[in-house]
């Protein structure tokens, strides 16, 4: 069931990482489905752009999301108009690098922990309390298949998502006897931006990556979202893993003498 459009007019959704990838299709899907959108990322153009083409159905914040003063303090700021936050989709995020363990940057895991957890944890703390205030609310945490299941090079980054699907969990037992719910999507495969940004902006390499295989698009994840978002208010979806239909788990790997 979907809600009322005049309900939905009233509804305010912050985005994490809008200027790109799932986080730019949510932001587009939920103002096209008429409710009021925060759009947050580093790049001032982009998000200049959104505010070009939305108005006032869009308010911007050019923001680092490991910028933990920052962030507190946008939040706090907010105006009137946007202030009420109904849903905040924690996905701003990235990958960075596959090499193994023993060779990956410090520098690189130090910027996906700082980002990927951190960053959603200063938003997470500083949105919730007013969703727990009006006994109502939903966060949407942007997980990934990495969190799940291991490959190699995944190290860091997949340890990070799991740390998210986790903490999700966790957050729905401390919302116990609240209204406000707490969703985790862990895509698969999709193609946005994020390939070229693990790939240190290679993006040859990106192409390669996605070369021959049908992802998944922004959009896919974005009608997810937007699911997710417009169930019944009773109804909370915990988890959902999604990957394209040409991505699959293969066997455990078995190192044997030979190989070497
Ligand atoms: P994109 O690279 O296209 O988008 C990433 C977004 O995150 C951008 O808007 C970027 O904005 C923002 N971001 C990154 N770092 C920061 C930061 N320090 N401060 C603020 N914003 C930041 O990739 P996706 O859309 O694919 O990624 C979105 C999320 O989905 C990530 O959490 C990713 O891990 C996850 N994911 C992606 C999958 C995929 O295969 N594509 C699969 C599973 C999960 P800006 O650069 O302007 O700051
Ligand atoms: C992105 C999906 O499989 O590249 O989170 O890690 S994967």
């Amino acid at each position: 069931m979907v809600d009322g459009m005049e309900e939905k007019r009233q509804k305010t959704a912050l985005i994490t990482g809008a200027t790109s990838g799932f986080g730019e299709a949510c932001a587009r899907l939920f103002i096209a489905e008429g409710w009021k959108v925060i759009t947050t990322g580093r790049r001032k153009d982009r998000l200049a752009e959104l505010r070009a083409e939305f108005g006032s159905a869009c308010h911007t914040i050019v923001q680092d999301v490991r910028d933990h003063e920052m962030v507190k303090i946008d939040i706090e700021n907010l105006p009137k108009e946007f202030n009420t936050i109904d849903l905040l989709v924690n996905n701003a995020g990235l990958a960075l690098g596959l090499e193994p363990s023993h060779k990956a940057s410090m520098d690189d895991w130090e910027t996906m922990v700082d980002t990927n957890i951190k960053g959603l944890l200063y938003y997470t703390r500083y949105v919730l309390p007013g969703m727990v205030q009006r006994n109502s609310g939903h966060i949407i945490n942007m997980g990934s298949v990495a969190g799940n299941w291991p490959y190699p090079g995944g190290n860091t980054y997949g340890a990070t998502k799991a740390f998210v699907k986790q903490f999700s969990h966790n957050l729905r037992s401390d919302l116990k006897g609240s209204n406000v719910r707490v969703s985790n999507i862990e895509p698969g495969l999709a193609e946005t931006e994020f390939s070229v940004v693990r790939f240190h902006g290679n993006q040859a390499k990106a192409d390669d990556f996605y070369n021959g295989t049908q992802p998944l698009s922004g959009e896919d994840i974005a009608n997810i979202v937007y699911w997710l978002a417009t169930q019944p208010p009773h109804v909370n979806v915990n988890r959902i893993e999604v990957m394209p239909v040409c991505q699959s788990c293969g066997p455990f790997q078995i190192h044997r003498e030979q190989d070497s």
